[in-house]
């Protein structure tokens, strides 16, 4: 790409939720290395949908965020493009015009959708070329999660050994486990709150790496996790990988707890919630519960559950609102 041309493509890419969780980086990574794998699940119906906009006779770089300047995000934003720019040989400012159809930085991924949206759009914008495998680490040295929404239904990144290589891909990145269609999952997202979290997970996942006493035991189990699980997936096994998604869940949010200072992300509602939850599952309805970073609860659902989840979650006090889920499609163009 020559440096006075205007470029421009717009992509859309979904939030991911992780049923086998990630919680820390690498000691001294410069890559946004994780130290743990994890495997998730790609939703449809929440969407982060972004243009940008090469321009010459732009200054500098801009960010409107669901129609509004945004200057607080725009330098990690702007820092992450200038790494494909720099791939493409450019420094042509950008207008980064994106939005989401779901509260921003509250526990629903938005980093996942927004930085897998934004290594798409700029890998045709900026005539890159790159491969699946590529974009993906390079969304990963964005916001680890990101990586993950490469791909539809379910996905993962495994790294039993971690070994970095040079930039700007890292070591690591997200691989396929299985399309939405092999296994249509349903989740319903109980919004509990819509504002904005006070801690990120960059600075969370610090806190627990250098303070939480279980940050070994952590790091040592989530390869085998990520093993039964992808194999519960592929044998479609509800009760078994809904077991094994609640404890990785629970194992995540110990280690935040045990932080310091501590790292409760949940509310009362939340764990009313969780009980409620799994006092659905053992009266018999095939669903079960996972929280990020956030008070929002996750209850995903066996294939036809989600209209009775989402009804009986809606009931509960303290649930504001639900928005019903299926498994999406991986991050894409648009026209
Ligand atoms: C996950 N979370 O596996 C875990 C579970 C939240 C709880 O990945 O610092 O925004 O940008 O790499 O990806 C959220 O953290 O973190 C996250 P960064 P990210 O989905």
């Amino acid at each position: 790409m020559t440096d006075n041309a205007i470029r421009q493509a717009t992509a859309i890419a979904h939030p991911n939720i992780a049923l086998i969780k990630y919680w820390g980086k690498a000691e001294n990574t410069t890559e946004n290395e994780p130290a743990v794998s994890s495997l998730s699940i790609t939703l449809d119906e929440l969407a982060t949908r972004t243009t940008l906009t090469f321009d010459t006779a732009y200054k500098t770089d801009r960010l409107t965020l669901n129609g509004k300047p945004d200057t607080a995000k725009l330098p990690r934003i702007s820092s992450a493009l200038s790494v494909m720019r720099q791939l493409a040989g450019i420094t042509t400012p950008c207008h980064i015009d994106t939005s989401n159809n779901f509260p921003t930085g509250a526990g629903l991924a938005s980093s996942a959708s927004g930085f897998a949206a934004l290594v798409v759009a700029a890998n045709q914008a900026l005539d890159l070329n790159l491969s699946l495998q590529q974009q993906s680490k390079l969304a990963r040295a964005m916001s680890g999660s990101a990586a993950r929404s490469l791909f539809g239904g379910f996905s993962k990144i495994y790294l039993p050994h971690a070994q970095l290589e040079p930039a700007p891909f890292g070591s690591n990145y997200a691989e396929p486990v299985a399309p939405a269609d092999h296994w249509p999952l349903e989740v319903c997202v109980g919004v509990v709150s819509e504002e904005e979290k006070a801690i990120g997970s960059t600075a969370g996942m610090e806190n627990s790496r250098n303070t939480s006493p279980y940050y070994s035991a952590w790091t040592a189990g989530n390869d085998a996790d990520v093993i039964n699980a992808e194999a519960l997936v592929q044998a479609r096994d509800f009760d078994k990988l809904a077991e094994l998604s609640e404890f990785s869940c629970l194992k995540m949010h110990a280690l935040a707890l045990a932080s310091r200072p501590a790292l409760l992300y949940w509310s009362g509602a939340t764990m009313d919630a969780m009980r409620a939850i799994q006092r659905w599952r053992a009266e018999g309805t095939p669903v079960f519960f996972t929280v990020d970073a956030g008070p929002q609860i996750k209850a995903i659902c066996a294939p036809g559950y989600g209209e009775l989840v989402a009804q009986r979650l809606s009931e509960l006090s303290g649930i504001k609102r639900v928005i019903r889920c299926r498994l999406g499609q991986g991050a894409r163009l648009l026209d």
